[in-house]
């Protein structure tokens, strides 16, 4: 387990370590979870390696995240909650520096694990749908007010569909790096066939029809942790990707993850679909915090903007396979052609779908 326990020395931790594992089922970093004995109490840690393959500029990534986090627990104060779980805390070195970096080159952070609280890779009722809506849309609002321009952009372009699509997606079939183009015909003219849709909420942002927010940008149901014991959301996590966005992505990319019949890289694709009831909760939740703030325009594409997350999701996985697998996680060799597979299935749901889908959001009281 590389040096990790070289690692948890430099970090402020409270007692003695007990044990540490990896930990969690991100695509991204490298997740541990440390126990600790402090006279007696149990305390336990989170350290993260981040993916410096994918984040290039880790002081800035660590300072969004320890301003953000600041905030966030000022305002949840205020509210009267109780911002030591309805945040992260993250932990400085001992030398006082919010990341640590090993001989290696490689960065570590930690932050205090929440106590008896637990992460869903796949919802198994409604409730958890309406919960992570409401702890997304709680974030957002929370944010309203912080400026957006005090943050770094940590992944430019991260859900500019069209701009993937041309400079990432269309290179990737072109250059075949690693001759994998002849399996994915077909998945190749699914995405090429749906160029369209790359540009649409693009184009609403340049029009000014839609304005740029505080937004988390990956909302995943794994991205939120719950009360182990009352399933009630706690917090928001994984803030590596908090920056200027839409509201549209925040909704759509939660919908991707959150109402999928079955999980991301299911091979059987006939088990893939939307799950409209886990929709129209996701999609309460979401709006009864943040619904006020959003105006006429995102509210109308707030379907839309699922099936273009769920597109650009599969079109990113698509083009990791073509490369190589050189960006996501991979366990398998054709790990990230089952996830694009994956994802198109459900985008074909969705399409079918899009009218009740629609239909749903048009029939949720906003007050
Ligand atoms: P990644 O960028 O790799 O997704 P995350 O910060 O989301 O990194 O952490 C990876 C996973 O670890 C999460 O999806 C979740 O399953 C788990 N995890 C992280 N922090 C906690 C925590 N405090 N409590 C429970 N699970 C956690
Ligand atoms: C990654 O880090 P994680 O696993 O929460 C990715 C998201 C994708 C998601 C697909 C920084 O999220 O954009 O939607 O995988 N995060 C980054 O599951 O690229
Ligand atoms: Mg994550």
């Amino acid at each position: 387990m590389e040096n990790v326990n070289e690692v948890l020395e430099k970090f402020n931790f409270k007692g003695e370590n007990k044990e540490v594992k990896v930990f969690g089922s991100g695509h991204i970093n490298t997740t541990y979870l440390a126990t600790y004995d402090n006279n007696g109490e149990e305390l336990k840690y989170v350290i993260q390696k981040i993916n410096s393959n994918v984040f290039k500029n880790i002081d800035g990534l660590m300072d969004n995240i320890f301003k953000v986090t600041p905030h966030l627990r000022k305002k949840i104060k205020e509210a009267g909650g109780d911002e030591n779980r309805e945040t992260l805390h993250f932990i400085n070195t001992k030398d006082d520096k919010n990341y640590y970096t090993d001989e290696n080159g490689d960065y570590y952070r930690a932050y205090v694990f929440v106590p008896e609280s637990i992460s869903y890779d796949k919802a198994d009722d409604s409730n958890l749908l309406y919960e992570s809506g409401m702890a997304f849309g709680r974030f957002q609002r929370l944010l309203a007010d912080f400026a957006a321009n005090s943050l770094y952009e940590t992944l430019p372009d991260f859900h500019n569909t069209q701009k993937r699509f041309e400079t990432e997606f269309i290179p990737a079939v072109n250059n075949n790096i690693a001759s994998r183009k002849a399996e994915c015909e077909k998945e190749i003219e699914f995405v090429t066939s749906r160029e369209e849709y790359c540009s649409r909420v693009v184009n609403l942002i340049k029009e000014n029809k839609i304005p740029l927010r505080v937004t988390h940008n990956d909302t995943k149901l794994n991205n939120v942790l719950f009360d182990e014991n009352s399933n009630k959301a706690i917090c928001v996590i994984d803030l590596d990707t908090v920056m200027p966005g839409t509201a549209l992505y925040d909704f759509g990319d939660a919908i991707r993850f959150g109402t999928n019949f079955a999980e991301e890289d299911e091979k059987d694709t006939s088990k893939v679909g939307i799950n409209l009831d886990y929709f129209k909760a996701y999609a309460e939740g979401f709006l009864s915090e943040a619904g006020k703030s959003l105006n006429q325009t995102e509210i109308d594409n707030l379907a839309f903007a699922s099936l273009l997350m769920t597109f650009e999701c599969g079109m990113r996985f698509l083009t990791d396979y073509l490369n190589g697998d050189t960006y996501f996680k991979t366990a398998y060799s054709d790990h990230n052609l089952v996830r694009a597979r994956n994802q198109f299935a459900l985008v074909a749901d969705m399409e079918k779908h899009m009218d009740e889908m629609n239909e749903i959001i048009k029939n949720i009281k906003i007050d």
